[in-house]
């Protein structure tokens, strides 16, 4: 059964509607939404006067827990929390839930792992503190021993799930060798969640992976041969981007994504059925995820996905406002009817003859091992 839920979360459609993806996806029923210009005052993320508001909605409703659309400090979230007398789950925090959930791969399980132990350390320092001071529950007089074993555990957990982390890493770099050596290129997919990845992954390679209007779909990595104008090439579907995911959430999940930087082409998918406004915020992130990866622009095509749900006038329209008018490596796709897909396979195939630099490997002393290490 779902457990209930009061969502706290910006003043704006677009916000609304991707945390309430966010809390679908994680189950939760929400019982109450509450929306808020500023959502990162210095003490309860929300001011004083929305809080007592907030505390009367609780008692009537009393939720299981009070979902958080932004990402809270430990203070914060303790502050809440000990007022509330409610489990506050943050943005973090609930994408984290749904990672967990949706996990399917002992890549994926590691790369989740590593980013809740990040979180629990991160928490970490802050819980003693209350400990000390004798404030939080559970951790009443704590011991400089029990202080000493807790982080020690974190350490040592961290430490273990690192260095699986590095040898699958590793176990990549060779078959990407391997690949090499044959000469067969490799195309991968990226975007933000949802925009229809793995649709047209299913397209392309006739395959039936799950997709769903659900976020974060998709959680590990799939690779298929597939035939572009007849010569075989690798295609993969990744774990999506989204909006305000902390940088070592990326960094979990870099031994997969760094696929991305390897790939002789990207297919960035959009969606472009979005409003104006969240298009814009989503092609930022996925820029910016591209950039943090180090991607090649010069191998990206952009893929303008749903374009059976907007008119010729508006795709033109939304490629303008979004700086890529006159861009040849623009094609508005469906990957529902299969308008256009032939244009976007000969283009892919035009990027795979480009005679492109050899990407070496990352380099000694950024060894995936060491990535990994603090
Ligand atoms: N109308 C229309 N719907 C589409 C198209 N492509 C995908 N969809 C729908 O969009 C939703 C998301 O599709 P997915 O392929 O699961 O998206 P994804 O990018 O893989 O998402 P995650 O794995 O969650 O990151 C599904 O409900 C699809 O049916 C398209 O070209 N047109
Ligand atoms: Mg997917």
């Amino acid at each position: 059964m779902s457990q209930t839920a009061i969502l706290i979360t910006y003043d704006s459609e677009d916000s609304l509607r991707e945390a309430l993806g966010l809390c679908e996806a994680a189950d939760y029923r929400i019982e109450k939404i509450i929306r808020q210009k500023i959502l990162n005052k210095a003490k309860y993320g929300i001011g004083e006067g929305k809080l007592a508001e907030l505390k009367e909605f609780a008692s009537k409703i009393r939720p299981d827990v009070i979902i958080y659309d932004e990402v809270l400090k430990p203070r914060q979230n303790y502050n809440l929390a000990s007022t509330l007398k409610i489990n506050i789950l943050d943005r973090e925090s609930l994408i984290l839930e749904i990672f967990e959930r949706r996990s399917s791969s002992h890549e994926s399980h590691l790369q989740i792992k590593l980013a809740q132990l990040r979180y629990e350390m991160s928490r970490a320092k802050e819980k003693v503190r209350l400990a000390k001071m004798g404030e939080q529950p559970g951790f009443m007089g704590i011991g400089m021993y029990e202080v000493d074993t807790y982080y020690n555990d974190i350490q040592n957990r961290m430490k273990s799930v690192k260095s699986k982390l590095a040898k699958t890493g590793k176990q990549r770099a060779l078959h990407r060798e391997a690949r090499r050596r044959v000469g067969l290129k490799t195309i991968s997919l990226a975007g933000y969640t949802s925009a229809g990845k793995t649709t047209l992954f299913n397209l392309l390679t006739g395959e039936s992976r799950e997709e769903s209007p659900q976020l974060f779909t998709t959680l590990s990595t799939t690779t298929r041969r597939i035939l572009i104008e007849k010569n075989p090439v690798l295609i993969s579907d990744t774990v999506g981007f989204i909006s305000k995911l902390p940088a070592y959430m990326i960094e979990a999940f870099k031994s997969t994504l760094e696929e991305l930087r390897f790939a002789d082409a990207v297919i960035v998918v959009i969606d472009i059925a979005d409003p104006i406004q969240e298009l814009k915020k989503k092609f930022r992130s996925c820029l910016r995820a591209l950039a943090d990866l180090d991607v090649d622009s010069e191998k990206v095509i952009f893929a303008f996905n749903k374009s059976d749900l907007v008119s010729p006038e508006e795709i033109v329209q939304k490629s303008e406002f979004l700086g890529l008018e006159n861009n040849r490596k623009l094609v508005p796709i469906s990957s529902v009817t299969g308008q256009n897909i032939t244009k976007l396979q000969n283009m892919i195939q035009r990027m795979l003859e480009q005679p492109r630099q050899q990407i070496k490997e990352t380099p000694k002393k950024q060894d995936l091992a060491e990535f990994y290490e603090d």
